[in-house]
């Protein structure tokens, strides 16, 4: 029965796989009470990233009883969109949170890649944009790439046009993601386990069919699960699989609160005649200012505006 450390590699809701340090993987449960933090008030007490302590149940069977888990460095939570109580806890222990988006098949909207984003800076996770399906492009989608790439670039994200079918479109961002740890996380059918099996030759993660590819969200990735890039190395990094979401809804945020999640803004908004101000209709506004003379983009400012909408409908 002794204590052990290690790592949760998947989890279904009614148990999970965790990895010792030694890299044996045992199935585990929680018994009895565990202590949950109540300042997440998530809807599940352990996630995939999460160091636990646990007892071993069953050698032979490789089973295990999980004790306590280890303080969170970070993490990032999904609300429900339509219940903003029910939250929970996506992925703990990050260096990055990556965003597969679309432009066709399925088209990502600007308002969920923003939606995504404000919630990696409230995390204070450094966010990654990839753009996937960079093969189906069409000259329309190609100018909506430059547009989205210059405004991403310009805010301070890292932006990555790729094709997960094309291994060798995947090199800079292999190299961005080696040796930490890497949320993946977008809509269903952008291809986030596709890019993963590509980058991770031999893994072969369920994907969806091209044939049986109807348009539509189909949620083929049913549970977020951890994978070493290197299997042999544990320092090579990981990447989370995730299922895909419909829509990002936005933690507890003050409206006031909101400027400080976009960097361009937080970058010029000490210039603002008032400390107070929402960066709309305000004299003085440096934001409106920036936005005015190029330095932050419109699709951007209309974006603020229509999320800060959001929350005051939602409070
Ligand atoms: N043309 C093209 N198709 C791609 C690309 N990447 C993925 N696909 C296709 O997109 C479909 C969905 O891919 P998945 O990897 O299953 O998508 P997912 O994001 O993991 O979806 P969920 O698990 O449902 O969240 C599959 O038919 C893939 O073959 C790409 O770069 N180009
Ligand atoms: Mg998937
Ligand atoms: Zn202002």
């Amino acid at each position: 029965m002794s204590k052990a450390t290690g790592l949760i590699y998947k989890s279904t809701g009614s148990w999970y796989l965790l990895r010792d340090v030694d890299g044996r993987d045992w199935q585990a449960r929680v018994r009895g009470k565990m202590r949950i933090d109540p300042s997440i008030a998530s809807t599940n007490p352990i996630a995939v990233g999460d160091q636990v302590h646990f007892d071993i149940e069953d050698d032979a069977a490789n089973t295990a009883i999980i004790r306590d888990v280890e303080e969170r460095r970070n993490y990032i939570v999904r609300v429900s969109p339509h219940n903003r109580h029910h939250k929970h806890i996506v992925a703990a222990n990050l260096d990055a949170a990556l965003l597969v988006a679309t432009l066709a098949e399925p088209r990502t909207s600007q308002g969920f890649v923003d939606r995504f984003l404000i919630t990696a800076e409230a995390y204070h996770i450094p966010a990654i944009v990839v753009i996937n399906k960079a093969d189906l492009h069409d000259k329309e989608q190609l100018e909506a790439l430059a547009e989205w790439r210059d405004q991403y670039t310009d805010a301070g994200y890292e932006v990555y046009a790729i094709s997960a079918l094309d291994p060798s479109s995947l090199t800079e961002l292999r190299a961005r993601i080696a040796g930490g740890t890497t949320l993946f996380s977008g809509h269903s059918g952008v291809g986030k386990s596709t890019l993963i099996n590509s980058l991770m030759p031999g893994l072969e993660l369920r994907t969806a069919e091209v044939s049986d590819w109807s348009g539509k969200g189909q949620h083929t990735t049913t549970f977020a699960e951890m994978f070493d890039l290197d299997p042999q190395d544990m320092s090579a990094g990981k990447i989370i699989d995730t299922p895909g979401v419909k829509e990002f809804g936005l933690i507890d945020l003050e409206r006031e609160e909101l400027a400080h999640y976009f960097p361009e803004m937080r970058r010029v908004m000490s210039g603002c005649r008032f400390n107070n101000c929402m960066h709309l209709d305000e004299p003085g506004c440096a934001v409106k200012a920036a936005v005015e003379d190029g330095t932050i983009t419109e699709a951007r400012y209309i974006s603020y505006q229509t999320i800060l909408d959001s929350i005051v409908k939602q409070w």
